[in-house]
């Protein structure tokens, strides 16, 4: 998706940056993200969100950041749309199988079932948008560490103890 004009995106950052502060928090984040209920959006994914766009490790977003994560949110958006099959707004055992093969990941049934658990924090056996994304992004954190150590690339890494500890704590989750 073309990025919008700027008067559109500031007009959005000032309706998200509720107390005028000219930085959105990981709570006015919240507030403007819907998960398609009316739970609030997951503050993991908020964290993970603002982690990854916050240039200036602030923990909030300036307006400099705010285009590429509106980007972000909205192509996400899109994606989770089309994995959606049945459009029941959220994602099933099997969409969520569809959309991981497709980003490349080639994962057993008992692995699927794994991040279903784990993500299905509405105990409903399904996964919406926030979850979904915050699923996405541990997966890829978690993918590319692995592959950092697999340097043959034959999908088995041997770690030592303090190396997998490390390996563990370094990433950005
Ligand atoms: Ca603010
Ligand atoms: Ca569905």
């Amino acid at each position: 998706m073309a990025m919008p004009p700027p008067e559109f995106l500031r007009d959005i950052f000032q309706r998200v940056d509720r107390d005028k502060s000219g930085l959105i928090s990981t709570n006015e984040l919240q507030m403007a993200l819907s998960n398609g209920t009316w739970k609030p959006f997951n503050a993991e994914t908020v964290r993970l969100m603002i982690g990854m766009f916050d240039k200036n490790n602030t923990g909030q977003i300036s307006f400099e950041d705010f285009g590429a994560l509106w980007k972000y949110v909205t192509d996400w958006q899109s994606c989770f749309k089309s994995f959606d099959k049945d459009n029941s707004g959220n994602i099933d055992k099997l969409e969520l199988k569809t959309a991981l093969g497709t980003f490349g990941y080639r994962l057993g049934d008992n692995t699927v079932d794994i991040l279903m658990k784990k993500f299905d924090h509405h105990g409903k056996g399904t996964i919406l948008f926030d979850d979904f994304i915050h699923c996405c992004v541990m997966l890829n954190l978690l993918t590319t560490s692995f592959s950092q150590h697999d340097e043959d690339k034959d999908g088995v890494v041997t770690l030592h103890y303090e190396q997998f500890l490390s390996m563990v704590f370094s990433l950005k989750m």
